[in-house]
């Protein structure tokens, strides 16, 4: 047996001294190349879980993801990291319960610690109407082989007992129901994680690189300008979320898509106070316990299209005063910051994945405020599309063409508290 290390206290004194200086990188920061085989715009969850299963699981790794500013940071950094698959239709029901059960392996997949905690989804009734909308949800989710609990208030209270069962109480809790697979999974680590697994099986993954506009022959995309100059490409693929609907215009065609911010905060450190994720959506806003100890606190869409990346009074007044009333013990904990991501949302609150009416571009968006849960399924399902050709059966019912065939996937009631 090697026989452990003991570090003396100038052995810690020297490393702090070093900071991150002996570090090996992650993944290689590239220099892009003429051309690639594909480009995969945006270096957030979707492009790089694309271009990782379009290496790993196709081989194909001549594949550069651009990402206009540093991998991770748009929405995938800076959401609320609910993983769950409680939605109500069988096609959303087989798609998220994939992204579930990849989430599930992924830190042995990627070796690398996504801190997945599967404490629970809980979602509040406080109306006789949101306990018959939640049963039938629960029920349908029960049909489509997704795990499913409908709770009493008393088990709701086992559940999570500093929620405000008071007699006063303004939102009394009648019940509610929950998805204990469901739970948090560290945003960072599922960037990072994919991006170093791509970058070891070859791709570039290039930051501070912003794609202006697309290189046509004919009314084929065959590349893409950027900040660093003309890039070429077989096959070009767009997951930029919130700004989805500019970068189609860039290419010609427009998308179903209004842009909204979102805005979620957190609380100082405290010791374990919450059990498990609690959603309130007749309230608009929700809570989870970070592993640092963080309450963290979300709430609605703003209600307003912008691209305007920052929290507002509002929006933290109305999420504060709901935190205050569900749980009155959390009334003296102090705020430590507030931020918004910019969402990109479709009349029918499901994804788009697939090809574009432009030859040689394909897309991944419309995720509106749920699309973390979905990164693996979102990158899986791209990178098949764009390897052979043909859509992945979990992704078929999400094209683009059913805003023409009417054949909408409703899932405004189930798509979490946002929209
Ligand atoms: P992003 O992570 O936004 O990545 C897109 C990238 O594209 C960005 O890095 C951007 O810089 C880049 N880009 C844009 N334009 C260009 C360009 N021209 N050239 C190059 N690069 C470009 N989902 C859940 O499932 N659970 C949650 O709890 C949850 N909570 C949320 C809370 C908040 C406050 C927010 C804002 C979102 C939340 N979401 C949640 C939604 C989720 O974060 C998104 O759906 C998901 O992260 C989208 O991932 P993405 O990779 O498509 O986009
Ligand atoms: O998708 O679960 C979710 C969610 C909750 C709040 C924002 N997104």
């Amino acid at each position: 047996m090697t026989p452990r290390r003991h570090y003396s206290a100038w052995d810690l004194l020297a490393a702090a001294r070093r900071g991150h200086a002996d570090w090996a990188p992650a993944w290689r920061d590239a220099e892009p190349k003429p051309r690639y085989d594909v480009i995969v715009i945006g270096g957030g969850g979707h492009g790089l879980a694309t271009a990782y299963y379009l290496a790993k699981n196709h081989g194909v790794t001549n594949v550069a993801v651009l990402e206009a500013g540093w991998i991770g940071g748009g929405n995938t950094g800076r959401n609320t990291t609910i993983v769950r698959s409680n939605y109500l239709y069988p096609e959303s029901a087989r798609l998220y319960d994939f992204s579930v059960r990849q989430y599930e392996t992924l830190a042995r997949e990627l070796n690398f610690n996504i801190m997945f905690s599967q404490r629970g989804v809980l979602t509040l009734a406080h109306s006789r109407h949101d306990l018959d909308a939640q049963s039938r949800w629960a029920n349908a989710m029960l049909c489509n082989g997704i795990d499913a609990e409908l709770l009493d208030a008393a088990q709701v209270k086992a559940l999570e007992p500093r929620l405000n069962f008071g007699a006063d109480a303004r939102f009394p809790i009648l019940g509610g129901f929950v998805q204990r697979r469901g739970g948090p999974v560290r945003h960072d680590a599922v960037a990072w994680g994919y991006a170093r697994g791509a970058s070891a099986l070859g791709v570039d993954i290039v930051q501070h690189c912003a794609v202006t506009g697309f290189l046509k022959q004919g009314d084929t995309v065959v590349g893409v300008n950027t900040n660093r100059g003309e890039i070429r490409a077989d096959k070009v693929a767009m997951a930029v979320a919130g700004h989805s609907s500019v970068l189609a215009g860039l290419a010609g065609f427009r998308l179903p898509v209004t842009s909204y911010a979102l805005q979620a905060m957190v609380s100082e450190p405290v010791k374990p106070v919450l059990n498990t994720v609690t959603l309130s959506p007749s309230l608009g806003a929700y809570w989870s316990q970070s592993d640092k100890g963080e309450v963290v606190i979300g709430g609605a869409l703003d209600h307003f299209p912008s691209y305007a990346q920052r929290g507002s009074f509002d929006v933290m007044q109305h999420v504060v005063a709901a935190t205050v009333e569900m749980f009155p013990s959390l009334s003296r904990l102090r705020l430590l910051r507030q931020w918004a991501g910019i969402v990109d949302v479709v009349q029918d609150s499901s994804p788009i994945i697939g090809a574009t009416p432009v030859p040689g571009l394909y897309i991944n968006c419309g995720w509106g405020t749920g699309g973390f849960k979905a990164i693996p399924v979102g990158g899986w399902t791209l990178a098949h599309v764009l390897a052979t050709g043909r859509n992945h059966e979990l992704a078929e019912p999400f094209q683009l063409g059913r805003f023409h065939t009417g054949r909408l996937i409703d899932e405004a009631a189930a798509a979490g508290i946002a929209h």
